[in-house]
Formats: structure tokens, sequence, C-alpha cells
């Protein structure tokens, strides 16, 4: 009996949290943009230039839901937020949704009353040091000082990696990323620890970038992805689904630049769906049949999106890797549009 009633409580709070939290589509739409949760700056992910234009692979996840939800992917604001803090702004209904480098956790993603629409990048924590220490591998930094940012995934991940090979570390610790990067630069400690695709945004921002070698070592798994908060399931398949569009986009062969064409011509079903020739997808969704077609359109889809922000030629250099599509041998695979 008490279990009974414990349940139904636990199911009570459930739907007064759900029912409170329910809405975020239609809210959206009254307001007329998107609020964005994204970075301070983190070059390729979501980083404004001097005019205070977003552009990034987080922002563009963030312009992609505007072009779903809105058929404009300009309709969005973006809110800078430090790791620290992120979750409350999301949680307190600041923003609609973050997109900013954010690992998926078990503890994030219930604990915290957040569900994670997906990973638009598959990341893991690396190591950067000075090339003139002669640090080959992070097996040889016993007795290192590591910068690391608060509220991250990273400290504990240092710390785990360093207990597990029985060796020690001094942390030391900034809120804002800037502060870190600032303290590694001036020497203040011997190795900066972030995501792999972090340190090489960061590594930009270092008075001499080429001074650094960023470590071969891997010590955990990042996946980064788009969160929104727990209870509105009508939004979750908004962002979800806008971010798979990019993959599905992708796949099919439909870039920016061809979709009109596409729309028109192709006698492909999957991009006859897509792009809502055929069927009801985007009704589905609560949004309109040329959701999709706004994406790719307006953003573009998931590899232009990633070359133009941190691929091969930029100044991030990153490659696809791990990023790449199922079909190509990475991990990125869109669930069936259909
Ligand atoms: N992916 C990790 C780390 C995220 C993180 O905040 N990294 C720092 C270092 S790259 C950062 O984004 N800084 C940019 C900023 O705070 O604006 C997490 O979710 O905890």
């Amino acid at each position: 009996m008490k279990v009974l009633k414990g349940l139904l409580a636990a199911a009570a709070v459930t739907a007064i949290s759900t029912a409170a939290m329910a809405g975020t589509l239609d809210d959206v739409r009254a307001k007329g943009f998107v609020q964005c949760g994204v970075s301070q700056g983190l070059p390729g992910f979501s980083n404004p230039d001097q005019q205070g234009n977003w552009t990034g692979i987080d922002v563009d996840v963030c312009r992609a839901v505007a072009a779903a939800a809105l058929g404009d992917a300009s309709k969005v604001k973006f809110t800078p937020l430090s790791a620290k803090e992120r979750f409350t702004a999301l949680q307190s209904g600041e923003v609609d949704m973050l997109s900013r480098n954010t690992t998926w956790t078990l503890v994030r993603d219930t604990a915290l009353g957040l569900n994670f629409a997906g990973v638009n990048y598959y990341d893991g924590q690396g190591f950067m040091v000075r090339k003139d220490l002669g640090i080959k591998s992070a097996m040889e930094l016993e007795g290192a000082s590591v910068c690391v940012n608060i509220g991250t995934t990273t400290e504990l991940n240092l710390s785990d990696f360093f207990r597990a090979n029985g060796m020690k570390f001094n942390p030391v610790v900034f809120e804002k990323a800037d502060e870190v990067v600032a303290a590694y630069d001036a020497g203040r400690c011997d190795v900066y620890t972030t995501d792999q695709s972090g340190l090489a945004a960061q590594r930009i921002k270092l008075a001499d970038p080429e001074a650094h070698v960023i470590l071969p070592e891997i010590i955990s798994k990042e996946p980064l992805g788009p969160v929104v908060r727990h209870g509105d399931d009508q939004w979750f398949d908004m962002v979800k689904w806008s971010l798979y569009a990019m993959l599905e986009a992708e796949e099919d062969g439909v870039t920016s630049k061809n979709v009109d064409d596409m729309k028109a011509n192709s006698e492909n079903p999957n991009v006859r769906r897509l792009l809502g020739v055929e069927g009801d997808m985007g009704k589905n969704l609560g949004a309109d049949n040329d959701w999709a077609y706004n994406i790719v359109k307006q953003v573009g889809n998931y590899g232009e999106s990633f070359d133009r922000s941190v691929g091969p030629n930029t100044a991030l250099g990153l490659e696809r890797g791990q990023n790449a599509l199922w079909k190509d041998g990475g991990l990125q695979y869109a669930m069936p549009i259909r």
C-alpha cells in the first residue's frame, strides 16, 4: 500500500511538472523566435562575430529548429551561458533549448530533468600542453597542474583518469572558458583539458597556437547534443527531428544549393517525404510540411554545417571521423523520416 501511495504521488508530481513545462512550441510561435542557450564563444560551435552574428554547428541546430518551427532560420535569439549556468537557464525557462557543446550523461538526462535530443558532435576529452615540454603522452603528466572549466564533465573525467593511473595532479579551475585559456596561455598551468573539439577551438585563441600540441589520448566519451526540458514531448520531437533532417538531407544528397531542384524533380521517396512533396511529416511534428525544406534551404545539411564550421578547411581543421555518416563508417545516423 505504502509503495502504491508513493508511486501515485510520484505520478502526480510528474503530471504537474509535465503540464507546467509543456507548450514550448506554442510559446515560441507566440513570441516569434527561439531562445537558444549557447556558449560564451567557442569557435566552430557557437561564436559571435564582431557584428554579433552567431555561427557554428551548435548555432546551426538552433537555426534549424527555428526554420522548422517558424519557417525562418533567422528567428533565433542567443543567450551566452557558462558551463555552470547552462542547466539552470534551461530548467527555469530562460531559454527554450540548449545547443552548447553539452555532453549527454545519465545524470543530466534524469536528475537534472532534461532530455537530450540527439548528438550533433561525437567527441572525447583530451589534453593540450606546450610543445617545448617535450611531452608525448598523457601518461607523462604525473604531478602536472591542469587548467579546467568548472561545471563540466571535464572535471570528473580528469580526476578519474589520474586516479585510475595512480598519478597526482593539481587542478586550476575557472568558471569562464576564456579565463581557462588565458591562464593556460600565461603558463599558470602545464596542461589544458577539455573536449578535443574544444581544444582545437580554444587553441586558435592562444598567442602562438603552433607552440602547443594536443596529446593522443582520448580519455572519455563526450557525445555533444542539443537539450530540452523534461515534460514537453512536442518540443523534444521538434528539436530531435530538426537535427535528423539535417543528417537525412546529407544522406540523401540534398544540399542548400540543390534543394529546389530536388524538391521539384527528385523521384527518391525519401527525398520527397523529407521535402514535403509526399506525406505529412511536418504536420505530424506540429509544423508545416516544408519544415525540412526550410532547414536545408536556409541552414544546409549536416555535412555543409560541419564543413563550414569545424571541418578540415576551417581554423579548427577537424576531420569527420566519428561524425561521418553511418554509411561512410561514422556514427551519425538519422532515424527514418517516414
Ligand atoms: N562537453 C563538456 C564540456 C563543455 C564546456 O563547457 N566546455 C568549455 C571548454 S571548451 C566551454 O564550452 N567553454 C566555452 C564557453 O564557456 O563559452 C560538458 O558538457 O560538460
